[in-house]
């Protein structure tokens, strides 16, 4: 059996330096979609890029009632119900499949067309989630490229995803925005100590295993910059899977809920995992997918 080659390694027994990034930040040109060539240049260069009004003013009061609805329907013991130390609800994974309308969104022209764009490929869901942030005792999430979790955990091979965060409330300053260091998506950041069994039923909460250390994280902080992604309600953060982000936690009254939609590549599917026992549940790793309708 072919062991698939690791450009990525990570959750090692000792530190090693960082490695330089194997694939494109962006794979299709501006005649494979809606974005052009110096907004193509941007995203490739930061690894992000902000569109404003992806989701028109009228979806919003909708999705922001299913937030409601899903928060109150759903079990109390449902895995996908992430809950905060400190009360109320952090993430509530899979909500495509759970509302109707959050999975209208992703086949918005102004949505699918861009992750196919940046891509090259037709695409799938590998991950969603609400991430609620809610006011007072949303808790924040440390340094991470999500990439490393998806190699390490869920057996992705290769950097060809991308997130689309969709804020569905205010992202102030102020209220546990997302930060992201520009840039350093160029660059794998291996991490030291092996995946804990059944890792995910903490580090949803707290991510201990799989985030660089300070001095990595100091250093890249020193070289890169850290940006805010702020923004009214509507407004989309696109990013790439291996853009090293984190968020402070909110003690506002103002909840930060987004929309996280991960866009996979149909060329890049999930393996076994690259530095776990066990792959994570499908409501986290999509191995099965109906690929999206022309
Ligand atoms: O483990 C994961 O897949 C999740 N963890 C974080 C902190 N971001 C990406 C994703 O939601
Ligand atoms: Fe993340």
């Amino acid at each position: 059996m072919t062991v698939a080659h690791d450009n990525y390694p990570t959750r090692l027994d000792h530190a090693i330096a960082p490695v330089p990034r194997v694939d494109p930040a962006v794979w299709g040109d501006p005649g494979h979609g809606p974005l052009g060539q110096a907004e193509l240049d941007s995203y490739a260069e930061r690894g992000y890029l902000i569109r404003p009004n992806t989701v028109g003013e009228q979806w919003l009061p909708p999705l922001r009632q299913e937030l409601e609805r899903l928060g109150a329907e759903l079990d109390a013991d449902d895995p996908r119900v992430i809950r905060e130390p400190g009360g109320g609800i952090r993430s509530v994974f899979e909500p495509h499949l759970l509302s109707d309308i959050v999975g209208e969104v992703i086949s918005l022209d102004t949505v699918l067309p861009i992750a196919r764009q940046l891509l090259r490929s037709d695409v799938y869901i590998h991950q969603a989630r609400i991430n609620m942030m809610p006011g007072f005792t949303g808790s924040g999430f440390y340094w991470h490229s999500d990439f490393e979790t998806w190699h390490a955990e869920d057996g992705m091979p290769a950097i060809r995803a991308v997130s689309c965060s969709i804020a569905l409330t205010e992202n102030y300053p102020f209220n546990g925005s997302l930060m992201v260091m520009p840039g350093s998506h160029h660059t794998f950041y291996p991490c030291v100590g092996a995946t804990p069994e059944d890792n995910h039923e903490t580090s949803l909460v707290s991510q201990q295993i799989g985030v660089p250390d300070r001095e990595t994280l100091t250093k890249a902080a020193e070289q890169h910059g850290i940006d805010q992604f702020t923004g009214p309600a509507g407004t989309a953060l696109w990013f790439d899977a291996n853009l090293l982000h984190g968020s402070g936690s909110n003690i506002t009254p103002f909840p930060r809920s987004n929309v996280f939609l991960v866009f996979n590549s149909v060329e890049n599917e999930l393996t076994a995992p690259f530095a776990a026992a066990t792959p994570r549940p499908e409501y986290l790793a999509a191995r099965s997918y109906q690929p999206f309708g022309e």
